[in-house]
């Protein structure tokens, strides 16, 4: 279902117009409002009159995380306190999160945003949305939470964790739409197995999965496993939450709100603007956010952009699901490499859950990595040498994919920590102090 086609389905031109003037809005109120910004566009000496066309945007200063985190907690807001309706901050684990003020309209663009992200996840009017991103300061519990509201499906509001319980509602309540990590979804397809259910004894048709970093591989076990269409939504707490982009059942590319968002792909090297087509680091500047403006924010979520119109006939811009961020990228041993490849070549093995941990280490002089995976209950055995076969096999997939020689470590079915919001993929023991 197209939720808003006026806005999702917007010919070119009008749509540039539209972005062009609302992102001198945007400037101008950030301007005049928030002393940070005022700061930085004096600095790079441009203002609003600079702005005429929408490559003029090149002409602003970036905004990085450290900035807004410096201006913590309230000065990148654009507005009195009074006008300030909520608050949510990123679940930064190094420092001082970064945090966002919403204006009753900003709850509504949210609302309105997450409401087309449902629309695409084949949403309807009577579906029971089970939403198990977690509630409160994170922005995915409340982010879905106002979309299903202003879409008018029914929202169930278990939030994160519980996964008894999470079953038991699956079950009693049959939810149709699931919204959750990818990773959490697949430990409750598990949890569905292990209490002896399968998709036939649930009603999912889709599920809204995003948060953190998935791969088309864990998509077509989660549409094994639960009997549904899996779709993937991406967003960041400093934009505004889920829903900056969600992907359509064409699964061709995550469609951006670029209505309220503008988004660009740089080079994050030297900052150059790349073409549509071409990967790099996303970069978004908010065009009706009344609260927290930002411009040119620097997300470190590496993807590509593609500006034809998709076969489903919305026209907003598409970006690739994201495959790295420039900033977790592993470079082991001088080679760069993505735990999605990882988990990609994982789960070109039978057997293998895509439950995974990939371990760093510098013993002395060299990178060592230890791949610790979880192995079914058919391929976990007792002999040894039996063991050490398979562990030597994932190793050349694992090669295969990312040309370095890792250790595999098979451990037993649930063994790997599993987390009920985001998954810890990496723990990197190197000190580069
Ligand atoms: O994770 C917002 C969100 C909630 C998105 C629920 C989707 C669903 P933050 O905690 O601020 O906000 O983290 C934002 O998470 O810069 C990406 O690195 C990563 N991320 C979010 N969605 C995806 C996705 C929320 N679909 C950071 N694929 C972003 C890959 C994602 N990474």
């Amino acid at each position: 279902m197209v939720w808003n086609k006026e806005a999702e389905c917007m010919e070119k031109e009008e749509k540039e117009n539209l972005q062009l003037k609302r992102l001198k809005n945007t400037i101008k109120k950030t301007y005049e409002r928030v002393p940070f910004y005022r700061k930085k566009l004096d600095e790079a000496g441009v203002s609003v009159e600079d702005i005429k066309t929408l490559k003029d945007i090149e002409k602003l200063p970036f905004t990085e995380k450290s900035d807004l985190r410096s201006a913590y907690p309230f000065k990148t807001f654009a507005v009195p306190d009074d006008e300030i309706v909520e608050i949510h901050t990123s679940s930064g684990t190094t420092g001082k999160p970064t945090v966002s003020g919403y204006t009753k309209k900003d709850i509504d663009i949210w609302g309105e945003i997450t409401a087309r992200a449902i629309g695409m996840a084949l949403g309807e009017k009577h579906d029971k949305i089970q939403n198990c991103y977690g509630y409160g300061l994170f922005t995915g519990g409340l982010g879905i939470h106002h979309g299903a509201h202003k879409f008018g499906a029914t929202v169930i509001p278990i939030s994160a964790g519980n996964t008894k319980k999470q079953i038991e509602i699956l079950l009693d309540f049959q939810s149709t739409i699931i919204s959750c990590t990818p990773s959490y979804a697949l430990y409750l397809a598990e949890s569905l197995e292990n209490e002896g259910y399968g998709p036939e004894d649930i009603s999912l048709k889709s599920g809204i999965f995003g948060a953190e970093m998935w791969t088309e591989e864990m998509r077509d076990e989660l549409e094994k496993r639960l009997g549904i269409t899996a779709l993937n939504i991406y967003g960041l707490t400093e934009i505004i939450g889920p829903g900056v982009a969600q992907e359509c059942p064409e699964k061709n590319g995550l469609h951006i709100s670029d209505d309220h968002f503008y988004p660009e792909i740089i080079n994050s090297e030297t900052g150059e603007v790349l073409d549509y087509g071409e990967k790099g680091e996303l970069v978004l500047t908010t065009l009706t956010r009344e609260g927290s403006p930002v411009i040119r924010f620097r997300t470190k979520d590496i993807t590509t952009l593609r500006e034809e119109k998709c076969s489903c006939g919305r026209t907003l811009v598409r970006m690739d699901r994201i495959t790295g961020r420039t900033d977790d990228m592993l470079k082991i041993r001088g080679v760069l490499i993505f735990p999605s490849q990882i988990e990609k070549a994982l789960l070109k093995i039978d057997g293998i859950s895509p439950n995974y941990q990939i371990i760093v280490s510098r013993p002395e002089y060299l990178d060592e990595v230890e791949v610790k995976v979880e192995a079914s209950r058919e391929l976990f055995s007792d002999e040894i040498k039996e063991m050490e076969s398979v562990e030597n096999k994932i190793a050349s997939v694992i090669k295969k994919e990312i040309g370095l020689r890792v250790e595999v470590t098979l451990s037993e079915p649930g063994s790997l920590p599993r987390s009920e919001g985001k998954a810890i993929r990496v723990i990197d023991n190197r000190n580069f102090e």
